[in-house]
């Protein structure tokens, strides 16, 4: 009777112990398949940001600037970039735009044409004068909705006898603003000397959601400790659940 007992209770134990750990190899699956999950969905986010602007404004030297590449083709000639240009690089979309209002892209079509409403951010890059076409462009994508970031390129050449680089700074941002006729976001930047590239990346990252952010921080070149210690931290979150 005893006996029959122990052996009962034995068996009882031992099929107690196969089911616990096949409910641990079960939760170990599950959760590795929650992570690769987690893991899929980050790498499918995707920034994309388009370029706008006169012709050797900047734009492709931009590109290069924030992808840290040099994945566009820079020049002195004029209209380097006569077509729309796509860079992909480490989850972002680099759009560098042509002319808007030209006979071959006029005003009416361009939004289609370019599908801007897919964009998540657009940047107006000038340097020297403003232009008109901008302010349309601008004018547009404000109606749609769209975020527009102005960056003035080309700081290095900003420069007038007798008036401070901030009273320049100013009079520029007030022109922009007085043109669009609304208050908008201005940052200055000079490829040429690396100058205002970490401004420009936080302005960036302030106008995109959570996810976008992080994709940001992987894929943009770091200007700054701020961003590259933010980028880090991205990093680790993402190595750790690759892990
Ligand atoms: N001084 C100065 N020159 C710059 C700067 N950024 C770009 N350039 C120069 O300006 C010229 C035009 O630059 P791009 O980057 O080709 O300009 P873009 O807007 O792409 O021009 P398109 O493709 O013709 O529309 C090149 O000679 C660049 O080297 C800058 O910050 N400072
Ligand atoms: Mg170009």
């Amino acid at each position: 009777m005893h006996i029959k007992l122990w052996l009962g209770n034995l068996s009882a134990m031992l099929a107690l112990n196969l089911n616990g750990r096949h409910l641990l190899h079960m939760r170990i699956h599950n959760d590795a398949q929650q992570m690769r999950d987690e893991l899929d969905q980050q790498n499918a986010v995707r920034v994309s940001v388009a370029l706008f602007g006169q012709p050797g404004a900047g734009k492709s030297s931009l590109i290069n600037k924030i992808v840290g590449e040099k994945v566009a083709a820079v020049g002195v000639e004029t209209d380097k970039t006569v077509d729309e240009a796509e860079y992909e690089h480490n989850g972002l979309t680099l759009v560098d735009l042509p002319g808007y209002g030209t006979q071959r892209f006029p005003k009416e079509t361009y939004r289609s044409t370019f599908n801007l409403e897919k964009f998540d951010l657009l940047l107006c890059v000038t340097s020297g004068k403003f232009h008109q076409a901008d302010t349309e462009l601008f004018q547009e994508l404000d109606r749609m909705g769209k975020v527009c970031i102005f960056v003035v390129n080309k700081h290095d050449e900003l420069w007038e006898d007798d008036v401070t680089i901030e009273e320049l700074e100013s009079r520029k941002r007030d022109d922009i603003v007085k043109q669009v006729g609304k208050p908008v976001e201005v940052t200055f930047t000079s490829c040429r000397k690396g100058y205002g590239l970490d401004v420009l990346n936080e302005t960036i990252l302030k106008n995109l959601d959570a996810a976008k952010r992080e994709r940001w921080l992987r894929g943009a070149k770091a200007y700054s400790l701020e961003f590259l210690q933010l980028k880090r931290d991205v990093a680790d979150k993402h190595v750790s659940v690759a892990a």
